[in-house]
């Protein structure tokens, strides 16, 4: 079967079924027509766009076939700071209607805006994504995502609004007070962080509410990486299907891709307002289809934040092979991590999310984990924390036992021989929005 040939399932409840199952040929002709736009506007508007073209001998008029983007400089977060706080805006920060921004771990913070065109565009991809995992109007959605600057609360609590449900603007934190609302409320959709959403299953069952039991029914997470054992840690504890959402503040916000709940595998991309490309980050030369490397995402339709060929740092691959669900947009495999954030283990590449398909699910050990890094001497070393289940023996042999059954696990599975440390239930410290995987003491052991 081929993607022209995947047709719509008259079943399957899209939210904007015209644009989702649009022909290949007319995805590419409306992106074209989109990119060129775009083009054109960064260039006439924002002077770093005009002087990247410019030392890359390109103008928006060089571009006469999407390939043509590959001739298109790169933008990086950094040209974000450097340009701190509205250099990069497309128009006067009069015609803003809201601003957004990462703290991000150095400097100055990264700082994004829109118009209330780019806020209905946002809504209504936000809306399409949240009914792509399985949310209906009507439904009642808990949104435990931060309200605030990081745009996971608002960007989900404006989709839900435009798709016709009831939202509860929980944002993160309070947990026993969510689990309450949860269950007191019935919600049907739980829109967080998946190692938040971690957090509310364990409160959950610490204060006798079974969710498994209410009519909760999905769950939308992202803003960090996951695995698939995760997945189904949190689907068999909350009884509902976790679905994979996919976005960054600086192209928008949630609702750049998220995975449909008919195939659960990779998350359409919404390619009418976003075009996709994957490149080797080293060379930076495009991959093919189907290749991994760093995904490089331009907006086709941002009118305050045009953003081309940004280089999210983000590492996956892109698939077009039709999906069961009919939708024509391709599908961005799951992101296992960010090239920044990969750890060197004695030579071995690793991303922490890699380590947690490992132990999540692990016999005897809770779900949560920190990887801390150390060091000795001239030396990096990394200590993955790991915690006793509730109930499982905790006195010393048992723990040596223990660290010695997860090296080795490790060791099998991804191939790198880790420190192990086994911490008592409840010591290691639980997530309230996007998790610290990695807590890095080097600075203070140098
Ligand atoms: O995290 C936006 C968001 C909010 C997405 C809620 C999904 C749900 P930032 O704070 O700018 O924006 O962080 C963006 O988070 O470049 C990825 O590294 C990571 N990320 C986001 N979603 C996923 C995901 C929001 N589903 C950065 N899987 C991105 C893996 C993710 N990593």
């Amino acid at each position: 079967m081929n993607r022209q040939s995947a047709r719509r399932n008259p079943e399957i409840f899209m939210f904007d079924p015209a644009a989702e199952t649009m022909s290949r040929a007319a995805l590419a002709a409306l992106q074209l027509e989109r990119l060129k736009r775009s083009l054109e506007h960064a260039y006439a508007n924002v002077p770093h766009y005009r002087n990247a073209f410019d030392a890359a001998g390109v103008k928006p008029e060089s571009l006469s076939s999407l390939d043509d983007i590959a001739r298109f400089p790169f933008t990086l977060k950094t040209d974000l700071r450097d340009n701190y706080p509205f250099g990069m805006f497309a128009l006067p920060r009069q015609q803003l209607a809201r601003l957004h921004a990462s703290s991000g771990t150095t400097g100055r913070p990264t700082v994004v805006g829109y118009t209330s065109g780019d806020l209905d565009r946002w809504a209504g991809l936000m809306a399409r994504s949240l009914a792509c995992a399985g949310a209906a109007p009507g439904d009642l959605v808990h949104n435990a995502y931060g309200y605030g600057l990081f745009t996971g609360g608002l960007g989900a609590h404006y989709g839900a609004e435009r798709l016709g449900c009831t939202v509860v603007p929980m944002s993160g934190g309070g947990t026993e007070r969510q689990v309450a609302l949860l269950s007191d409320f019935g919600a049907n959709v739980l829109c967080a962080t998946p190692s938040y959403a971690l957090n509310i299953a364990e409160v959950a069952e610490a204060t006798g509410v079974d969710l498994r039991k209410s009519p909760l029914r999905c769950g939308l997470f992202g803003a960090e990486p996951w695995s698939d054992a995760l997945r189904s840690e949190l689907e068999q504890r909350l009884g509902i299907k976790a679905i994979d959402i996919y976005g960054l503040s600086e192209i928008m916000g949630p609702g750049v891709a998220c995975e449909c709940h008919v195939a659960q595998s990779g998350l359409h991309g919404w390619e009418d307002h976003f075009l996709f490309e994957v490149i080797d980050p080293e060379t930076l030369a495009p991959k093919r289809f189907g290749e991994t490397g760093e995904l490089v995402i331009t907006t086709l339709s941002k009118e305050a934040l045009p953003m081309i060929r940004y280089r999210t740092r983000d590492i996956t691959r892109l698939d077009d092979s039709p999906c069961a669900c009919g939708r024509t947009h391709l599908r961005i495999m799951r992101v296992t991590g960010r090239d920044d954030d990969m750890l060197i283990v004695r030579g071995v590449n690793v991303y922490p999310s890699q380590l947690e398909a490992v132990l999540v699910g692990f016999p005897g050990l809770s779900p949560h984990y920190q990887i801390v890094l150390t060091r000795s001497g001239a030396l990096d070393a990394v200590t993955l924390e790991v915690e006793l289940a509730p109930g499982a023996p905790d006195d010393d042999d048992a723990r040596v036992r223990k660290s010695a059954e997860v090296r080795h696990h490790i060791k099998s599975n991804i191939g790198v021989t880790c420190d192990i440390a086994v911490k008592r239930h409840g010591e290691v410290p639980r997530s309230q929005g996007k998790a610290v995987r990695v807590k890095d003491e080097r600075k203070s052991t140098k």
